[in-house]
């Protein structure tokens, strides 16, 4: 077993990226609930967000979605965000809120269609650089409805044409996260569905291109954690979105529908030896908080992640080995589950107070009176949300 010293360590040194989109309003094709004290705009969003760094010591960064988080001055942006002791994380653009975009994006047959969309990344990189973030981070809501709908390798061209056009533009230190997505917007196909798919394009591309791995962009019963150590293999995991789905991109808390599947994962990341200082697999949460308190269900992923990734770290990895090579089955498997059952809240509870932090981060930020404080300041102007 990793000793408590380093275990210790690996989970202060942990970092969790949160998304400006959790912290706006947001909802189902059905309805969106508005609730009070809603961020309006990008620099209350990054307020929101380090409140959960404030809380957790391990969430500094956030990632941005463009136009969502349109804004005239990038770095004043930055400069905010340093303010409140957070700072930009991965770029997003926005592929699905065009009307022009009903046929796909950068897949698209028309080529002025296509020129767009491959624009709007290129602006992405341009807000990357501006910001001082170091990733881009390419979701395409890109697939067709029907059979025949559209040549299916044609738009593999299309996609491989635009990527390559924005992976040449990326700065000195930049790197390109390309997620997939099996279904959703589109129901027939989608462009970029799997890892398989995802993986071909970045080897094309070059060594700056990695997977994104959403946990909830996978078909019932896939096995992820195969995906992800098969990445980390072939050191192409850039990184992941967190989330918890039950039946499709149900977008929950991470760790809140399987946190065996959330352990199971962070324990090929502990065994790839990729957490800790200078992991260049960033670990970010994807989610949308219907009807929960938003600030609040960020902090209880964060410390859901840290939970999986402290069981992780207690598994015995020698008696793991060992069990492995002399076939003994079901010694091997207990030795992981015995890891799982360990209840890990007091040791990290102790890890927050070596770094100053209260024990218990979701008690600290009720009784921090910030939720009040935004209910009472943020009155007049629009919420932010989705397309906002
Ligand atoms: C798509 O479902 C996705 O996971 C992508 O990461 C988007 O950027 C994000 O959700 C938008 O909510
Ligand atoms: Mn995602």
């Amino acid at each position: 077993m990793t000793d408590l010293g380093t275990v210790r360590a690996r989970l202060r040194e942990q970092r969790i990226e949160t998304a400006s989109w959790a912290y706006g309003n947001s909802g189902t094709r059905f309805k969106v609930f508005p609730q009070p004290g809603v961020a309006r705009d990008p620099y209350e969003k990054l307020d929101d967000a380090a409140q959960v760094h404030k809380f957790t010591g391990v969430a500094p960064s956030v990632a941005l979605h463009i136009p969502w988080d349109k804004v005239d001055d990038y770095e004043r942006l930055a400069k905010h965000a340093d303010s409140v002791g957070v700072s930009v994380g991965a770029i997003n653009p926005n592929t699905f809120q065009e009307a022009e975009y009903r046929l796909g994006s950068v897949c698209n047959p028309d080529p002025r269609v296509r020129r767009k969309a491959t624009d709007h990344l290129l602006e992405c990189v341009e807000i990357a650089e501006a910001t001082g973030s170091s990733i881009v981070s390419l979701w395409f809501a890109d697939g067709t409805n029907y059979p025949g709908q559209d040549d299916i390798c044609a738009r593999q061209d299309r996609l491989a044409a635009a990527l390559s056009e924005t992976y040449d533009a990326l700065g000195d230190g930049m790197r390109m996260l390309l997620e997939y997505k099996f279904f959703e917007p589109y129901f027939y196909t989608m462009d970029v569905p799997d890892w398989g798919t995802s993986l071909a394009h970045c080897i094309a591309l070059g060594e700056r291109a990695e997977v994104l791995v959403d946990t909830g962009h996978h078909a019932p019963g896939t096995n992820i954690e195969f995906i992800v150590s098969s990445l980390l293999r072939l050191q192409r995991l850039g990184g992941f979105h967190f989330n918890s789905r039950f039946y499709a991109d149900d977008d929950l808390m991470a760790g809140a529908a399987d946190p065996y599947q959330l352990f199971r994962i962070m324990h090929e990341v502990v065994s790839a030896g990729v957490l800790g200082e200078g992991s260049k697999v960033a670990f970010m949460l994807d989610q949308c908080h219907n009807i929960e308190p938003k600030v609040q269900a960020e902090i209880r992923s964060v410390m859901n992640v840290q939970e999986a990734t402290a069981k992780a770290l207690l598994v015995d990895g020698e008696a793991l080995r060992a069990a492995q090579a002399s076939g003994d089955v079901l010694g091997a498997n207990a030795v992981l589950v015995d890891a799982f059952n360990t209840d890990v809240r007091p040791l990290l509870a102790e890890v927050r107070e070596e770094m100053g932090l209260d024990r218990d981060p979701i008690t600290a930020y009720a009784r921090s009176g910030y939720y009040d404080k935004v209910v009472a300041e943020r009155v007049g102007g629009q919420s932010a949300g989705w397309g906002a």
